[in-house]
């Protein structure tokens, strides 16, 4: 092999794995995130594959950064596997001496592949479009002259034109980003009075702190198994109710609309976030109470338990008299459901861990017998009531010289009383400032109404104003429950049934 030739196959390697990298853009400017995208069916298999105790740490110390990772790594490596088609095609075109088949193999090889992968029109389109742009900038069309006549530098001319053509597609793909819904944008004219109401009182009701979240969130965190969310199309969805029940039953979502709703407030937490973190919101959720398909469906069953299935392959398996306080809904603060919160239908179980809040609902089956949900399989144990947590968001210097130290309570459907601060390291303890109750919570119905409503299981804020000690000092908080519990002070970490523990803080 001369010095020429071999420098020609390492740019042909080079403008193969472009290639590769090409459709892998192609792809996600064809269809964005989402499962269709092109990296997403190894990211899903890799997901799927890593044991347990990984993705726990992974969850705990990476947060959806590791999910990113991973949808990089697996979009990579599929890169990789389509370079070795396009590689294939460009040996074909050099036997068969011609320069137009090296594009049109290529891209018939990565639409292939793609389509078979993806399931996906748009999706292989889009890949063979961005793999055969990379090759035939590289020049392989008759207007360059690099491989054959073997012209002037064809070496730095194809790879010059392959990193180009795959820099312009990663610019078309990075410029897709999903529009988000936020609780503060203007409501639509045809709101009902009851939303419109409900979320001006959540705004009345937040305490003037800076650094702290509103009652109700403006950025709403989000778990997800995959890194790409299902797109469901609303017309082709149905939620099916199935097992072992005397009537099973399938809803539209016109039907599901149509019948009795109810609008509640509703807090959610993650069984996976740490002792202070920031995967715990609350919302404004519409949709039709699970009451209503529960006793139309007559469930049996052994075990009384109900698995939830929903559209991105997840499943979880509780008790059925949990899911009964619970929500089908199909609004969050007055708008449909945003896609990453679970478009067109979840579930909402009062007081529970986030994870049985199964998004883009299809199927509640009753079982005979008891069995493992997603998570249950992978260890941990999230699917019953959530623990009581007082977080520590925001240390905050006044005007006027005093500190400000501030946060949320959450104590599911037991209902936060009080939460106590103490500014020596647990020695002393003081009342907080606290948000009034809102409709719904535990609190508020026990002293406003007799009569029990299922949905009351909702955050309170808390703030606290002190003299600064003048030298560093350890901040500690703890919630009261409704009925005079107070938190537990074990301190546990998330893996596996959820943090435990008072938070503190140290302040300088
Ligand atoms: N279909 C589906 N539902 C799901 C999940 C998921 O990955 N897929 N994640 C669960 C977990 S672990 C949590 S904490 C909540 C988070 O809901 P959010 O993303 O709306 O905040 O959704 C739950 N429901
Ligand atoms: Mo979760």
């Amino acid at each position: 092999m001369t010095e020429a030739t071999r420098s020609l196959a390492v740019a042909d390697a080079l403008v193969a794995v472009l290639a590769g990298v090409g459709a892998v853009a192609g792809s996600y400017a064809a269809v964005g995130l989402a499962p269709a995208f092109l990296g997403s069916p190894l990211e899903r298999l890799l997901s799927r594959a890593m044991p347990g105790p990984v993705v726990a740490v992974a969850i705990e110390r990476l947060g959806s950064v590791g999910q990113q990772l991973n949808l990089l790594l697996a979009s990579l490596l599929t890169a990789l596997a389509l370079a070795a088609l396009v590689w294939l095609a460009m040996r074909v075109g050099d036997q068969l001496r011609n320069r137009a088949v090296p594009v049109v193999l290529g891209a018939a090889f990565v639409w292939a592949a793609t389509a078979l992968v993806t399931v996906n029109f748009a999706s292989a389109t889009g890949a063979a479009a961005g793999a055969a742009l990379v090759v035939s900038t590289a020049g392989f069309l008759p207007v360059a002259t690099a491989r054959i006549e073997r012209g002037p530098d064809p070496v730095r001319r194809r790879v010059v034109g392959g990193v180009a053509a795959a820099l312009g597609l990663g610019a078309v793909a990075i410029t897709r980003s999903s529009p988000s819904t936020r609780p503060d944008q203007p409501l639509s004219a045809d709101a009902p009075e009851t939303v419109r109401e409900s979320l001006e009182l959540a705004a009345e009701r937040s305490l003037d702190v800076a650094g702290i979240e509103p009652l109700v969130s403006r950025d709403f965190y989000q778990v997800d198994i995959n890194a790409a969310d299902p797109r469901v199309a609303p017309d082709d969805w149905s939620l099916s109710v199935t097992g072992a029940v005397e009537s099973a039953a399938t809803y539209s979502l016109d039907d599901l609309r149509s019948m009795d709703e109810r609008t509640e407030f509703s807090t959610l937490r993650c069984v996976g976030d740490s002792l202070n973190g920031q995967k715990l919101d609350n919302a404004l959720w519409t949709g039709v109470p699970t009451e209503e398909l529960i006793d139309a469906a007559d469930p049996g069953g052994d075990c009384d338990c109900v698995k939830l299935h929903a559209a991105d392959g997840y499943y979880q398996v509780f008790p059925t008299e949990a899911l009964r306080g619970g929500l089908l809904a199909y609004e969050m603060n007055g708008r449909d459901l945003p896609r990453g919160h679970g478009f067109p239908l979840r579930a909402l179980v009062p007081g529970h861990w986030g994870e049985v809040q199964v998004k883009w609902l299809t199927e509640i089956e009753f079982l005979e017998r008891d069995a493992e949900g997603y998570w249950e399989k992978r260890g941990w144990h999230g699917t019953g009531p959530v623990t009581t947590v007082a977080k520590l968001w925001a240390v905050n210097d006044l005007d006027d010289g005093r500190t400000q130290v501030a946060g949320h309570a959450y104590a599911g459907t037991r209902g936060v009383a009080r939460v106590e601060v103490s500014t020596d390291g647990g020695g002393s303890w003081n009342e907080a400032e606290l948000s009034d109750p809102l409709p719904g919570d535990t609190v508020e119905q026990s002293s406003t109404s007799s009569q029990t409503q299922s949905g009351n299981d909702v955050w309170r804020q808390w703030a606290y104003e002190y003299e600064h000690p003048g030298s560093r000092h350890e901040v500690v908080v703890r919630a009261v429950e409704a009925d005079g519990t107070l938190q537990s002070g074990n301190r546990r970490e998330a893996f596996p049934n959820g943090a435990t523990g008072w938070v503190s803080q140290t302040v300088r």
